[in-house]
């Protein structure tokens, strides 16, 4: 075996997993990111599981299927973008009343997650309800056509935040759901993930399931190569490009208690991830000086919550 080249048994990821839960075809772009993330977390939610989701493109995974019924060996339900942590939270509360542990995962994008959903979203948190959530961030309201949403990154080309002469892509910078969740006094778990690391994301997914007194949250990073204007066979080099970056924090809070699961060895610079995709193909120098500083800016704030317990994460 060539020496560049590492590889890992696929043993403690595979014993983690249940069977399939995919039943037919999906309705996903080829190389979506989402697609894997779904896939997974409900192999090692396992079959006494039931899904929640919202509209977006998750559902075409999960609720809607191709032909005249779900694409899941599992219960699923479409809620709205308005109400999906109070109708699992509903579920959950009168499942536990009957006496019945069953794992309860809502899965929607960041436009329902951080902006649409938010305030039913932040109460269920608060409260401490007891469901898994997954954010499958892929930076953008892509299902609709590839409008900005609050975690579009500065200067990033989307469909309502054009680049022209009247503009330079979004002009804000974003809002940081995964930390926002976090600092919820509800939250027993949250973490960061991404698929190309999936053995942390299995862990983190494992760590989830398991929580019993509080809401757990999980935000993956989605890659998204039709929204990014990227290559369909890019997006694990892109999930493995962003964290790389420092661009995608890899870290997990329990109990307020945070620490990185991952750390790049050496951090490359961000145009190793903005100069992968079309989305941020107009940028000047500056802007990239000013995208650098908004990572820069989001890292820092995760080593100040990391500080106290450091030294126990993986270098990628
Ligand atoms: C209250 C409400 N507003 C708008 C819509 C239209 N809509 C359907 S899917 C969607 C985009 C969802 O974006 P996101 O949650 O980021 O998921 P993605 O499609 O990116 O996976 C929108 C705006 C809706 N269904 N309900
Ligand atoms: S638009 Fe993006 S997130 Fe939606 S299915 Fe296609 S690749 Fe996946």
């Amino acid at each position: 075996m060539p020496k560049n080249l590492k590889y890992k048994l696929a043993t403690p990821i595979l014993e983690k997993l249940d069977d399939e839960l995919q039943t037919r075809g999906i309705g996903m772009c080829p190389g979506c990111g989402e697609e894997l993330a779904i896939r997974y977390a409900l192999r090692v939610m396992g079959k006494n599981t039931m899904v929640f989701t919202a509209p977006g493109c998750s559902p075409s995974a999960l609720a809607a299927g191709t032909d005249k019924g779900s694409t899941l060996g599992i219960p699923s339900m479409g809620c709205y973008m308005t109400n999906l942590p109070p109708i699992a939270s509903g579920v959950k509360r009168y499942l536990k009343r009957k006496g019945q542990d069953v794992n309860i995962i809502c899965i929607a994008g960041d436009g329902v997650s951080g902006d649409v959903g938010f305030q039913p979203l932040s109460g269920a948190a608060e409260r401490g309800e007891n469901i898994i959530y997954m954010c499958l961030d892929n930076e953008a309201y892509m299902n609709t056509g590839i409008q900005r949403s609050g975690s579009t990154p500065r200067h990033s080309w989307t469909t309502t935040t054009p680049v022209g002469i009247a503009g330079r892509g979004k002009p804000q910078l974003p809002k940081y759901l995964p930390l926002l969740m976090a600092l919820h006094g509800g939250v027993s778990y949250a973490a960061t993930a991404t698929p190309y690391y999936m053995e942390d994301f299995v862990n983190k997914l494992m760590k989830a399931k398991s929580v019993t007194d509080g809401m757990a949250y999980l935000h993956v990073l989605a890659a998204c190569p039709t929204g990014w204007r990227a290559p369909a066979d890019s997006f694990m080099q892109l999930s493995k490009l962003a964290v790389e970056t420092n661009y995608f924090p890899i870290w997990e809070s329990s109990y307020g208690q945070f620490r990185f699961t991952k750390t790049p060895k050496k951090v490359k610079p961000i145009t190793a991830f903005t100069s992968a995709m079309g989305r941020f193909k107009h940028f000047t120098d500056e802007e990239i000086e000013s995208f650098q500083d908004m990572v820069d800016v989001r890292y820092e704030q995760m080593q100040l919550q990391c500080s106290r317990h450091t030294g126990n994460e993986e270098k990628t």
